[in-house]
């Protein structure tokens, strides 16, 4: 065999071997549903030969089971901000190396800065997506039900027993997320919708199951179909979650219109951010990931497909003007000051949380 053969040989066999080790690499992600064009995954394995096993979930509740279980085999997951906190203080995420992430530089000070009572610093997490908590409405059968005047722009629709009422014969829906919908409950009441006091709490759990028997159902993605299909009129839930189901509607043209309300009594802002695991099996490919997704392009295009507003001020040039257009998806400032947000509850709060929760959804 010549030299030149068998440094051929190396070239391939090394070449080979490069190729395999790139087919092994995994990252596990575990993110809401409906919250990602698949697209990403597929140019994300394109590019860097990184296999993405993609796992999803619908409550913030469900992954903290799991997150606080441990040896979850993820890589990246996506808690809301009120959630990541605590977790950050369970010591459930790894800190990031930022030196493995040059992307960090596009993302939005605005943003990072409301999530620094969260995670100070930004330490542990990015932004992904940002929304509100509102009202979705099928136009047509909410005004069959309550006529023209109906309070769409209200959370009278929903919390004036008079008015739900009425729309319980076309199906109300309500997030299952104590989380949200409580602080709801409160701001309506003219309460801090961040409190801990529990009397507070239990007045908000009164006012919630005092319009329970008009509720049909509790759970926190089915309502996307549900009001896309005319099967419901109403649901209590995130922005891009409603505006997803305004386009499936439009999409099959089924006569169906629907639209988002922030109420103007004010609405719920999170922060949806992706973070790694303390014992996540792949740290690298996550820190990839991370920083492949924190790209002007991808950001963007992930936001002009689920509808939600992102963390990353470079992908603004991206954006689609029926999404960076649109004040249900980036709101503007009169909007934004209407807005609250929330802290997590401390241990003892939780439990009454809880417990209120279990109680409304109960009837009881
Ligand atoms: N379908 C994606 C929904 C994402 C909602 N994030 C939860 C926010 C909780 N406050």
């Amino acid at each position: 065999m010549t030299l030149r053969t068998m440094l051929t040989g190396v070239a391939v066999l090394s070449l080979m071997s490069g190729a395999a080790l790139a087919q092994d690499r995994t990252v596990n992600v575990y993110n809401w549903s409906d919250y990602i064009d698949e697209s990403v995954l597929e140019d994300f394995t394109k590019e860097t030969g990184i296999k993405v096993v993609y796992d999803v979930f619908d409550s913030n509740e469900v992954l903290e089971t799991k997150l606080l279980a441990g040896g979850t085999g993820y890589d990246v997951v996506v808690p809301t901000g009120t959630f990541l906190a605590r977790q950050i203080q369970a010591g459930v995420f790894s800190e990031l190396e930022k030196d493995k992430l040059p992307n960090l530089s596009n993302m939005w000070k605005d943003i990072e800065d409301r999530v620094e009572k969260y995670d100070p610093g930004n330490a542990y997490s990015i932004n992904y997506m940002w929304g509100s908590t509102g009202i979705g409405y099928n136009v047509d059968k909410v005004k069959a039900a309550l006529g023209e005047d109906a309070p769409v722009d209200s959370w009278d629709l929903v919390f004036k027993p008079e008015n739900i009422e009425k729309l319980k014969e076309c199906g109300v829906h309500m997030l299952d997320a104590p989380a949200e919908m409580i602080p709801a409950a409160l701001n309506y009441l003219g309460l801090d919708p961040d409190s801990k006091d529990p009397s507070e709490i239990e007045k908000a759990g009164e006012l919630l199951k005092s319009v329970r028997p008009s509720i049909q159902k509790f759970h926190s993605s089915e309502y996307i179909n549900a009001l896309a299909n005319g099967d419901i009129c109403v649901a209590i839930g995130w922005s891009g979650d409603v505006l997803q189901a305004r386009d499936r509607a439009a999409e099959v043209d089924n006569g169906v219109t629907i639209e988002y309300a922030i109420p103007k009594e004010g609405a719920q802002m999170w922060f949806d951010q992706m973070a790694i695991p303390a014992d996540a099996p792949n740290k690298a490919e996550a820190h990839e990931f991370l920083d492949f997704i924190m790209r002007p392009d991808v950001m963007a295009k992930a936001s002009n497909v689920v509808y939600y507003a992102n963390g990353n001020k470079a992908s603004q040039e991206f954006l689609n003007e029926d999404v960076i257009g649109d004040a249900a998806i980036y709101p503007d400032e009169a909007t934004v000051q209407n807005l609250f947000t929330t802290t997590p509850y401390p241990p003892k709060v939780q439990r009454i949380v809880t417990r209120t929760w279990t109680g409304v959804k109960s009837g009881q």
